[in-house]
């Protein structure tokens, strides 16, 4: 399995695991996340439009986050597998993401889907707030992603698990307990 989808709510470990299984499998981890924030950081045009959304806790609008994506999957590191990170997040960037990769001859292989409760993502995510500053990790815009996950992102766990390919992980534990777990799932 080397086309993977890490999907979770905020705070479930996506971006942190992800880092891992990119270089235990040498495929590139694609966080939207990640891609958002490094152009908020150097000042992009994308990024002065991505930061409104992200700092109030909502989606980036698809018509932004899909070509990115799009642009993203066409690099030639991503030709031989990839992790996605935060992507897709919606109905909507499901569809995107099965038409892009019909385009490229290519098809998701597994789905991983690491679970937490709600308190627990909240306490992780005060914790960053506190190590990074990051402005979407206070209390009421995380509540609100929590939310926004709830109603737009849950949703696509079935539209994968009709094909067969999700597998659920329990990311409570340590760092390095979740990502033995995600190993042998993907193994
Ligand atoms: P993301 O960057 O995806 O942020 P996130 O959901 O908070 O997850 P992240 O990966 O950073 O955190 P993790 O769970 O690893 O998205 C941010 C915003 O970008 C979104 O709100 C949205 O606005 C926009 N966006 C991104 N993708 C988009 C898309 N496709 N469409 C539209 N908009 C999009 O880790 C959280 C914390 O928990 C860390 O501090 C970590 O150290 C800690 N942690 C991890 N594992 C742990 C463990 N086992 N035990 C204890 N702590 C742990």
């Amino acid at each position: 399995m080397n086309r993977l989808l890490i999907i979770g709510p905020p705070g479930a470990g996506k971006g942190t695991q992800a880092a891992k299984i990119s270089e235990e499998l040498s495929i590139p981890a694609i966080s939207t996340g990640d891609i958002f924030r490094a152009n908020i950081k150097e000042e992009t045009e994308l990024g002065r439009e991505a930061k409104q959304y992200m700092d109030a806790g909502n989606l980036v609008p698809d018509s932004v986050t899909n070509r990115m994506v799009r642009d993203r999957l066409a690099q030639d590191d991503a030709s031989r597998g990839f992790l996605l990170d935060g992507y897709p997040r919606n109905t909507a960037q499901v569809e995107e993401l099965d038409s892009i990769l019909n385009e490229l001859g290519q098809k998701i292989d597994g789905v991983l889907l690491l679970t937490a409760d709600n308190e627990e993502l909240v306490q992780r995510l005060l914790g960053r707030a506190k190590d990074q500053g990051r402005s979407d990790d206070t209390e009421e815009v995380i509540r609100h992603r929590l939310e926004v996950y709830a109603q737009e992102t849950e949703p696509i766990v079935g539209l994968y698990e009709a094909r067969g390919i999700v597998t659920r992980v329990d990311g409570l534990g340590s760092i390095d307990e979740v990502s033995q777990r995600l190993l042998a799932a993907i193994r």
